[in-house]
């Protein structure tokens, strides 16, 4: 299996995001990639390469002109309010939230960044751009490499990407590379694709992306909205909108679920993808699942996640493994590999 790694993602550097009241070192770190990378070479489990370009359209096929417009420019707009401000990452902290108008880009920086976020945990630095953009290349490096023929690929990227839906980020997210990597096999002709996103949150982003379409399958299994993070969606009674009806499978599952609980909801993911007949499989494979996870509150051990590479190799589909969360930085490169050896 191929991989496609982002070497400008440790441009992507956060220093602090908003935590319980505080600002709080960042949990997504370039460490873990960097451990991922590490892993696939101690183990030499296939090559290691770079992405392809891509242009803009590849990106407007997923995301608002207007919204890639912010992102290409927010750091220069926000040096340009004070020279000082190059020494501080980007945090939003004002929303339009119920009653107010989202039709008008705001001239004021802050409002604008407000206005494409939702959430003051993702911070914007002077390097995310350049980093979202080459993981974007990566996932659709990742997408080509499946529709010419490879069984697998795998998209080693940083910042993730299931948070960001068509027009905003959050939750660490910039760019939905999933979602670009769906789109991208679709445009090469896979009639129908499904997103299995194991994640230990709910894939929002994505799940908006697709919702009302009846093309592109979303299959999520993640902690109970109700008490996690993104809290606003991923609830079991969203199935989809309009053409999508029953293109929407959420599976939120209670803190401390083990894999045998979570074993389960796989099994149902991986029955309603053949159902639905799936030519091609996405999984946005985030670690957060991991028992030592700081922030998450899953019980999943590094032996299980080789079952779930077993298992989803069972599926029988072209598969596109997109790095999403984790954040025991020291066991991710572990679990992540084990995924991905197992399935190769
Ligand atoms: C509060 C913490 C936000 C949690 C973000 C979760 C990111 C993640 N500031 N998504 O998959 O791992
Ligand atoms: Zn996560």
């Amino acid at each position: 299996m191929k991989t496609f790694y982002n070497h400008l993602h440790a441009q992507h550097q956060g220093k602090v995001e908003m935590f319980r009241g505080a600002l709080v070192p960042c949990f997504e770190v370039p460490a873990r990639a960097d451990h991922v990378l590490a892993e696939l070479q101690r183990r030499q489990l296939g090559t290691v390469v770079e992405p392809k370009a891509f242009g803009e359209a590849a990106l407007t096929a997923i995301h608002s002109p207007r919204y890639l417009n912010f992102l290409a420019t927010a750091w220069d707009q926000w040096v340009a309010l004070d020279a000082a401000n190059a020494d501080k990452d980007i945090l939003p902290s004002v929303w339009p939230t119920r009653t107010f108008r989202t039709d008008i880009e705001p001239d004021n920086l802050a409002a604008k960044v407000g206005l494409y976020s939702f959430d003051a945990g993702s911070p914007f630095t002077s390097g995310t751009w350049v980093a979202a953009r080459k993981g974007a290349e990566c996932a659709l490096s990742a997408a080509q490499q499946v529709v010419a023929g490879d069984r697998a690929a795998f998209a080693l990227s940083r910042p993730p990407g299931h948070h960001a839906g068509a027009d905003f980020f959050g939750g660490y997210c910039f760019l939905n590379n999933a979602a670009l990597a769906a789109q991208h096999l679709r445009n090469a002709g896979m009639k129908k694709v499904a997103v299995l996103d194991v994640d230990f949150h709910h894939g929002n982003g994505t799940q908006a992306i697709f919702y009302d379409r009846p093309d592109v399958f979303f299959a999520s299994i993640h902690g109970d909205p109700r008490t996690e993070y993104p809290f606003f969606l991923g609830h079991a009674d969203e199935t989809g909108a309009g053409a999508g009806v029953g293109a929407n499978l959420n599976l939120p599952l209670p803190r401390g679920t083990d894999y045998t609980a979570w074993a389960r909801a796989l099994e149902t993911s991986l029955t309603a993808i053949a159902r639905f007949g799936a030519d091609a499989l996405v999984v946005s494979l985030g670690m957060d699942t991991f028992e030592g996870d700081p922030i998450s509150g899953f019980k999943l051990k590094s032996d299980d996640y080789l079952r779930i590479g077993a298992r989803l190799k069972q599926a029988g589909l072209p598969t596109v493994f997109i790095f999403e969360g984790g954040y025991a930085v020291e066991e991710v490169g572990i679990n992540a590999v084990n995924v991905l050896q197992a399935f190769a």
